[in-house]
């Protein structure tokens, strides 16, 4: 039995492991020579949890949610346009990103560009001098966040949409976004299409969409049913699959915009043998629609909506990408900004006192049961977070957690099949005077899970 330098006591682990009847884990090989591991760029994208998502247009001013691109520019006009007002509240909830809709389904272009005259341009936004993508990469860079962009392939106003033209189009497109505004650390292709069985069929290059956004800014991580960084989690409820798994098996989600359910599932929960590391994006709404709409403003997702939001999705190997659609006014909406800020201030309470081991122990037992134990002083507890060292994959494929009670008796708190990079375990109040933590199977050995037990404050 191998414990870490570290541990206080030996026999700790080893009586708590014999009052347990622990199944043998199995280490099922992986027919690839090495699993997958994410690249820089997607380890940061995954760390930073939390981004915020903002559907803003003419879609805000005509209270739809789709375009049809006849929508006159001149009903642009968010007179107290505050992008700051974004990212200062982003940035005090704790979202290290902001997503904005650089242009939707109905074309409209929140940019001055060279492509068409159905932009911000047109309308008397700023006089027609203004730039909305502009402000909102000055007001990210000066709150320290990250900027994301989405750039909708459907384009219900361009002429060229539908024609072999539209790829030039789309290309200038991007290459205006992606070399005007600094270092862009997201680009996000929807895959949604309602052109229906007689409308115009375009065909995407999606290999050339992505190498070239690659070649203007090699960072980033593109997002799209299809990856290739990060996937669409495959619902827009803001729940990721209970298993969930960062790789996927490419070729059965090739294009972004198809369906199906082998497509579906994929998306859900990843393959645990997949070729390439992808992992899962959630993306879901503060209201019910993704552009602001006044008769929303008493259907805004609460508080412990949000908290529960956070673990079927961060707490799920998973990012959460969360719209906060900006008003009329080109503000985010004052219940919106307190039920962030609550959130915020909700999450920081779950995880406020992680209960510090007084003991801890490490064993990788010869027949290959991994456990990680902790003992500390008695509190109620009703959260445990899991973290498995995803910088060199995902493996777990079966877990255990068991808490000690009072009585010194060990009760299983929780079990569960993938951790990722993050796993929220919540469980009844208890009373706990220690946890232990035993993978049942995984694909690969792994560096140790990370286990960390809070007191309920
Ligand atoms: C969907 C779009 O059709 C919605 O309008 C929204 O942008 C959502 C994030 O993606 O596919």
């Amino acid at each position: 039995m191998a414990f870490l330098p570290a541990m206080p006591r030996r026999d700790f682990l080893a009586l708590g492991a014999s009052a347990l009847a622990l199944p043998l884990p199995r280490w099922t090989p992986s027919p690839h020579a090495a699993r997958p591991i994410p690249s820089a760029s997607q380890l940061a994208w995954q760390r930073d949890e939390l981004a915020l998502f903002a559907h803003f247009g003419v879609n805000t001013f005509t209270n739809r949610e789709w375009g049809d691109g006849t929508e006159s520019p001149e009903l642009f006009n968010p007179t107290a346009f505050d992008a700051r007002q974004w990212a200062r509240t982003a940035k005090a909830a704790g979202f290290k990103m902001i997503i904005l809709t650089a242009k939707h389904h109905d074309g409209f272009c929140l940019w001055p560009t060279s492509t068409t005259s159905h932009s911000v341009a047109s309308s008397p936004f700023r006089g027609g001098t203004g730039d909305v993508v502009g402000e909102v990469a000055d007001a990210c860079r000066q709150e320290g966040l990250r900027l994301g962009l989405y750039l909708s392939p459907w384009d219900r106003n361009a002429k060229a949409y539908g024609t072999d033209g539209y790829h030039a189009f789309y290309l200038t497109q991007l290459h205006e976004l992606l070399t005007r505004y600094g270092q862009v650390d997201e680009v996000w292709f929807d895959g949604a299409n309602g052109e229906g069985p007689s409308g115009k069929r375009q065909q995407y290059d999606w290999p050339r969409y992505w190498s070239f956004v690659k070649e203007l800014q090699p960072q980033t991580v593109i997002f799209s049913d299809a990856g290739p960084d990060v996937r669409w989690i495959g619902n827009e409820r803001g729940v990721a699959g209970e298993t969930n798994w960062a790789m996927v098996d490419p070729t059965v989600v090739p294009v972004p915009g198809v369906s199906g359910p082998a497509i579906e599932k994929m998306l859900q929960q990843g393959d645990p043998l997949g070729s390439v590391w992808r992992p899962g994006e959630t993306d879901t709404s503060i209201r019910p629609g993704w552009f602001y709409h006044a008769e929303d403003d008493a259907r805004v997702r609460t508080v412990s909506d949000l908290v529960t939001l956070y673990g079927t999705s961060v707490g799920r190997n998973s990012k959460l990408l969360l719209n906060v659609p900006p008003t009329r006014a080109g503000l985010l909406h004052d219940t919106d900004v307190q039920r962030l800020l609550g959130m915020r201030a909700a999450l920081d309470q779950q995880f406020a006192e992680p209960l510090e081991p007084t003991e801890t122990g490490h064993r990788r037992s010869a027949d290959g049961v991994v456990t990680v134990e902790h003992a500390f002083a008695p509190r109620r507890s009703s959260v445990t977070v899991l973290q498995e060292p995803i910088s060199g994959g995902q493996h777990i494929s079966k877990w255990q957690l068991a808490g000690r009670l009072a009585s010194g008796a060990w009760t299983e708190l929780a079990r569960g099949t993938t951790i990722g990079y993050k796993r929220v375990v919540s469980y009844p109040t208890t009373e706990l005077s220690g946890v232990r933590f035993v993978v049942e199977s995984s694909y690969a050995p792994g560096d140790f899970t990370t286990v960390r037990c809070y007191a309920e404050v």
